[in-house]
């Protein structure tokens, strides 16, 4: 069975370690989101593919869901005495060579989709993890110009705002102020990477894994194609909530839902999606009364447990996505 998923960061990425045990035999291909891309200290940084890369590999810091275990901290600590910032973006050691080899291949002439194949060749992540896009799509967020008078000059609508990176938006500013808007700059421009469109063309079931709808699957939607192509591939097409019980689950989910105008619920996600998009979705138990209001949207849907506790778990969460994806296949 070839399977596609779209991935974001942590969420997909924990998602995509239960689907490989649901599905042991499947051909599973991964398409990674590069919004949340950094350059910093003039090496790209692309959290999300080094997620999953690193989860699903065997080297992620468990309990952070991002960065290596067994990190060390001297080259950011040596970076900090030269007054070199931003000191906000913990970045470690093993990290930075993962980032070194990746912007000297980009450096060479490689694009993003075949460094990432070259790391992958070090990870073997049991999946075939494409970036979005080769082309540069970064992120930013809307929010209330702190300078010039901030949330209470916002109060009478005069404050300017002002677009800050999502790292910045995710890890300085803790995502404790609104957001107005999230633009994923560069989107319009960008062109699906190679193998992308022919793996949505080859797939048996799509599957959008608990991501953030917004900047993790949304920014993938973003690149012209590819939302077209999922909802022409004539495949079962099914998706798991990341909102349980009307909150993220982890990260902040609610504040970027908040900026498109989307309520932070299991079937407000569901909607945001589209049954133009969507043939199927999983919202969790606690959720179960949604389950009328998603059908009545056109999507087939089920309530069952959603928390990601641990990998059998997880499975079983893959395994029922899997059979309603082939309950929803005409
Ligand atoms: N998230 C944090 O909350 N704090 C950090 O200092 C941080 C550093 C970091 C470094 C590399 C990397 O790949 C991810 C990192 N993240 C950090 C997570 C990152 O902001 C998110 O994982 C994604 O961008 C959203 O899924």
């Amino acid at each position: 069975m070839r399977i596609v998923v779209l991935a974001g960061g942590i969420g997909g990425a924990r998602f995509l370690r239960g689907l490989k045990s649901a599905a042991p035999d499947a051909d599973i291909t991964v398409i990674g989101n590069t919004g949340d891309d950094i350059h910093l200290f003039g090496l790209k940084v692309c959290p999300d593919l080094d997620t999953v890369m690193y989860t699903l590999g065997g080297g992620i810091h468990e309990e952070q869901g991002w960065g290596r275990a067994g990190e060390t901290f001297a080259v950011k600590e040596e970076l900090a005495a030269y007054g070199v910032g931003p000191e906000w973006f913990g970045l470690g050691d093993r990290d930075f060579a993962t980032h070194i080899v990746r912007t000297q291949m980009i450096g060479a002439g490689y694009p993003l989709s075949a460094v990432t194949e070259a790391l992958c060749a070090r990870w073997q992540p049991g999946v075939r993890l494409l970036p979005m896009t080769d082309d540069r799509v970064e992120t930013h967020v809307l929010i209330d110009d702190p300078e010039a008078g901030g949330a209470e000059g916002a109060a009478e609508g005069r404050a300017p705002r002002k677009a800050v990176h999502f790292q910045e938006y995710w890890v300085r500013l803790r995502a404790s102020v609104p957001a107005h808007a999230v633009i994923p700059v560069g989107a319009e421009q960008a062109k699906p990477a190679p193998g992308v469109l022919d793996a949505i063309a080859g797939a048996d079931v799509i599957l959008f894994p608990p991501s953030n709808p917004v900047v993790s699957v949304g920014t993938i939607l973003a690149v012209p194609g590819i939302r077209e192509a999922i909802a022409e591939a004539g495949v079962p097409v099914v998706g798991l909530s990341p909102i349980v019980g009307d909150a993220p689950v982890r990260g902040m989910a609610d504040k970027v839902l908040a900026a498109v105008g989307v309520e932070s619920t299991a079937a407000a996600v569901a909607r945001h999606y589209g049954s133009g998009l969507l043939d199927g979705w999983l919202v969790d138990t606690v959720d179960a009364a949604a389950v009328s209001e998603v059908e009545a949207a056109g999507i087939r849907c089920r309530a069952v447990p959603l928390m990601m506790t641990d990998v059998a778990a997880t499975a079983r969460m893959a395994t029922e996505a899997l059979t309603l994806a082939e309950e929803v296949r005409t």
